[in-house]
């Protein structure tokens, strides 16, 4: 009747006290202090040591603490025919769509331009365009992606997604697929990657995916950092292709101090924190989930192992 608890990052509380709240029916366990294996049925973690997962033998389904699920997927022992469910929870949503935002809105009004006028006492009367004239492309049209765009929209941006497969929506125009991803880059000015990180998605935000993209793009990647191939960032950045780089995720975290990110001038780097999963809206969502498999029913948002997400 356990749940298992492997978290990923320290919050208020210990997540074993939140989710028992939740869960009062059941016992929830640390990762660290587990009792009987065979008695495990849920985990409820990030990042676990590979192989550690098929120690359970009577695991009914894995929560992910994140959405992204590609630290679940690489393990190669990971116990066949059990539910994977990711996460999704409103307030992680929020968050995302803050990040999104804020980092759209200052590309959009040149903000990096304007700090680099004032260090220089430079008074010069930029002139933008208002956000109707602003095309902001979004990689991935996900439960994450789809949230900013509302968002964005009801600034009036000029929206396009890509996805793999097609959208029907009004505000957005929609491009899917192999074929539709040169389209939507020509005409992207600041192109947000959401994506989740699979075989299909690995190293797309390359050398040539910025050739396609409108010179002087700006880029907010808050996805994965294996989304990215780093040293063509940077060339893209030098060359002008790309104007500026907004990165929240990288191939190594945390970014190693020696990392030319941390300096470049045109690159804001931030955490891994683009948002992050809140305690409590976390916890009802596993609670829910749990209770939906004892009655029968299969979980909420559960991962298409062969899509990789
Ligand atoms: P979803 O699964 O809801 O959405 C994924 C989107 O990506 C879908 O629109 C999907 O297309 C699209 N997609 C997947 N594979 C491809 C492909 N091969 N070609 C084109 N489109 C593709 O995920 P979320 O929106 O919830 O989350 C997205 C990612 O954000 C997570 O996987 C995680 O990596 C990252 N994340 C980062 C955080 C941070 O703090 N930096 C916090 C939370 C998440 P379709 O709709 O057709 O299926
Ligand atoms: C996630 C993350 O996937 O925080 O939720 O990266």
């Amino acid at each position: 009747m356990t749940l298992i608890i492997k978290p990923d990052l320290e919050h208020d509380r210990p997540w074993r006290d939140v989710l028992q709240e939740m869960l009062p029916e059941r016992t929830c366990r640390d990762w660290d202090a587990p009792g009987d294996l065979g008695e495990v049925e849920y985990a409820f973690v990030w990042n676990p040591p590979p192989g550690a997962l098929r120690t359970f033998s009577n695991l009914k389904c894995i929560f992910s603490i994140g959405a992204g699920v590609d630290h679940l997927l690489k393990d190669p022992d990971l116990p066949e025919g059990v539910p994977i469910v990711r996460m999704v929870e409103p307030e992680l949503t929020q968050g995302m769509t803050e990040y999104v935002t804020m980092h759209v809105l200052r590309f959009h009004r040149e903000v990096p331009t304007l700090e680099a006028q004032q260090r220089d006492r430079v008074w010069n009367e930029l002139i933008v365009p208002t956000a109707p004239s602003r095309r902001v492309g979004l990689l991935g049209f996900g439960v994450l992606a789809q949230d900013s765009a509302r968002v964005l929209r009801a600034l009036d941006f000029d929206l396009a997604c890509w996805s793999r497969t097609p959208k029907q929506t009004d505000s957005v125009e929609s491009f899917h697929g192999a074929d539709g991803l040169d389209p939507f880059l020509t005409r992207t000015q600041i192109l947000v990657c959401l994506l989740p990180l699979t075989e299909a998605t690995k190293g797309i935000l390359n050398r040539t995916l910025f050739a396609k993209l409108p010179r002087g793009a700006s880029l907010i990647n808050a996805g994965r950092g294996g989304h990215q191939v780093e040293p063509d960032i940077l060339e893209a950045l030098d060359t002008g292709q790309l104007a500026g780089a907004v990165l929240d995720v990288f191939r190594t975290e945390p970014l190693p101090a020696d990392s030319p990110f941390w300096t470049h001038p045109k690159v804001t780097v931030t955490p891994h924190i683009a948002s992050v999963t809140q305690q409590r809206s976390a916890a009802e969502q596993v609670a829910a989930n749990i209770r939906r498999i004892e009655a029968g029913e299969a979980p909420h948002n559960t991962v298409d192992r062969a899509l990789g997400y």
